[in-house]
């Protein structure tokens, strides 16, 4: 068994290649670039797109290493009929289905619903289409994680206060030690980033642990 770590908040974490994935979060183009969903919603996506080059750099350290590597995209039927009524109008708006610059906004198969180009995934990686903020909620997420024997994953991606720590949350629950490095992940208030992080690692590793890219690359490299 070949144990490495990574450096991390509130302590080191150690892990396997082989029991470690890296989980990207929907780094689609709805969310972080301009005229999809994000910014439908009044978002500035420039405070996101910061995360794109420390992403690309874990990324391919992790093909690298051998990881395995899951890519996760949030959106719905084209007949919306897994989103919940609930979702569809908020604060008197309507966002989720109504057309966009790229499309029907968190429509699959809709351009805005696509992963940017930077993070593209190659062939062999799965892609989960998730119709929740979880990346666990009615997906086969744990199914593939489980039949690939895994234990441990990097978690990147957006948005950090929504999709990046429900999902983290979840999978804590059922079993999995994740690590949030800080530069890979995004917000569009950089308050909610800063708090979103500070949960993650409190109270000794609460339901995770942070780090950044530097720091997993390098553990990566070991
Ligand atoms: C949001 C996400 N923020 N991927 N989705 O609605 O964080």
């Amino acid at each position: 068994m070949v144990k490495k770590e990574f450096r991390a908040e509130p302590f080191p974490l150690a892990y396997e290649a082989k029991s470690t994935a890296l989980v990207m979060i929907d780094m689609q183009r709805d969310f972080v670039e301009p005229g999809g969903f994000g910014e439908a919603l009044g978002n500035d996506v420039s405070l996101v797109r910061s995360a794109i080059k420390p992403c690309e750099k874990v990324l391919a350290e992790a093909r690298k290493a051998g990881l395995l590597v899951i890519h996760t995209r949030e959106g719905h039927r084209a007949d919306l009929a897994d989103c919940p009524p609930a979702k569809l109008t908020r604060g008197g708006k309507t966002f989720i289905g109504t057309n966009g610059p790229m499309g029907r906004i968190l429509v699959r198969g809709s351009k805005g619903h696509d992963l940017i180009p930077e993070l593209y995934p190659i062939a062999g990686e799965p892609v989960v289409d998730k119709p929740g903020k979880g990346a666990f909620y009615q997906t086969d997420l744990h199914l593939l994680l489980q039949n690939a024997g895994i234990k441990t994953l990097i978690v990147c991606g957006v948005t950090t206060e929504v999709c990046v720590t429900t999902t983290v949350r979840e999978a804590n629950d059922r079993g999995y030690e994740c690590i949030v490095p800080s530069d890979c992940v995004g917000s569009y208030f950089p308050e909610f980033q800063q708090a979103a992080l500070a949960m993650i690692k409190a109270q000794g590793a609460i339901f995770g642990w942070v780090s950044d890219s530097n720091a997993i690359v390098e553990g990566l490299k070991g």
